[in-house]
């Protein structure tokens, strides 16, 4: 931390304030990330995405790959455009393509593509969502990656299900466990409900997933993301407008502000979430309908993050989600992965 950094962070906690500083860089070993959204329909993937290129180029993770699970034909051109604003031309994108029908339906995907593309991305041209994952994780080191998802569960489902090929010898299970280390999932209510990505559209891959995977996962339900509001008047004011994370939110609702389900999903990769959030270890049961419940078990491998108990919090948390998807970067230990 430089030196101006540590003497505004010591002030801030002797004050006793929660302001948050920014402007810091990272100095410590990236952790790889993959990132599977449903970059369609809500902007919250969006500030996700953001959020993780933010921290990609600071040198805080590595983002090896990006798995777009959605029927939205302009979604993966978009994280095209987005990754390509942030200079990163060389991170994969992958699409879950054998889909029987592809439906245009997002106030903003085909509109960044067509502002912003030199020479738009078709989604035939990206790779299919379970090859790239078997590609991505078959380079990783064991337990060397986070896999981050803030969609639904098909494109994970067909890479548990996938067969050894040339990038593996390892059946998609055996692999996936291998390699990741972490697995941070946006979806579900809890202890209980019913949330779109765990029910729609694809119920039986939530379940396939939660019934099949051993690691450890950590659960952002509905309830967690649904008070923090970003994307809101502060946004506008820090990004430049000629910039494809603004007029995602300028084409989604103009600035008004949304929910963060996905924004708390990234979050949590940093130190921090921890000391904002708690967490609560047992196991999430799905049912076919896809809604979920949760189990108690002080042994169990999944956990869910809850808010903290004072909402005056929330607009801390919110501010500092609207500036990492702004590109900048609160100062502190606690933001370094
Ligand atoms: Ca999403």
């Amino acid at each position: 931390m430089r030196p101006i950094a540590k003497v505004l962070l010591i002030l801030a906690v002797c004050l006793g304030a929660p302001r948050i500083e920014f402007g810091c860089a990272g100095t410590v070993a990236p952790l790889r990330v993959i990132l599977d959204a449903d970059l369609d329909s809500d902007v919250d993937d969006v500030g996700a995405l953001a959020m993780l290129m933010n921290l990609h180029s600071r040198g805080l993770i590595e983002l090896i790959g990006v798995v777009i699970t959605s029927d939205d034909p302009f979604a993966p051109g978009c994280a095209r455009v987005l990754l390509d604003h942030f200079g990163t031309k060389e991170i994969p994108i992958g699409f879950l393509k054998n889909q029987s029908r592809l439906t245009q339906h997002s106030r903003y995907t085909r509109k960044l593509v067509e502002e912003f593309s030199v020479t738009p991305m078709a989604w035939q041209s990206a790779e299919d969502a379970a090859p790239l994952y078997r590609k991505l994780l078959a380079d990783s080191p064991d337990a060397s990656v986070a896999l981050i998802t803030i969609g639904h569960l098909s494109s994970l489902q067909a890479l548990l299900q996938s067969a050894p090929d040339a990038y593996s010898q390892l059946t998609g299970i055996d692999l996936a466990h291998q390699k990741i280390r972490r697995w941070i999932c946006m979806g579900g209510q809890y202890p209980s409900g019913k949330e779109a990505n765990f029910y729609r559209p694809d119920p039986a891959s939530t379940l396939y997933c939660l019934e099949h995977w051993r690691g450890s996962a950590l659960f952002c339900g509905w309830e967690a993301g649904n008070p923090i509001l970003t994307g809101g008047s502060r946004l506008k004011e820090l990004l430049p407008s000629r910039h494809p994370v603004y007029r995602a939110y300028q084409l989604y609702n103009d600035f008004h502000g949304r929910q963060s389900w996905d924004q708390l999903a990234v979050l949590q990769l940093l130190p921090i979430a921890e000391e904002l959030f708690s967490r609560t270890r047992g196991r999430c049961v799905v049912a076919p309908d896809g809604s979920n419940h949760w189990q108690d078990d002080p042994a169990g491998n999944h956990q869910y993050i809850e808010l903290p108990p004072d909402p005056a919090e929330y607009s801390r948390i919110a501010e500092m989600i609207d500036h990492l998807m702004a590109g900048e970067m609160p100062c502190g230990p606690g933001f370094h992965p």
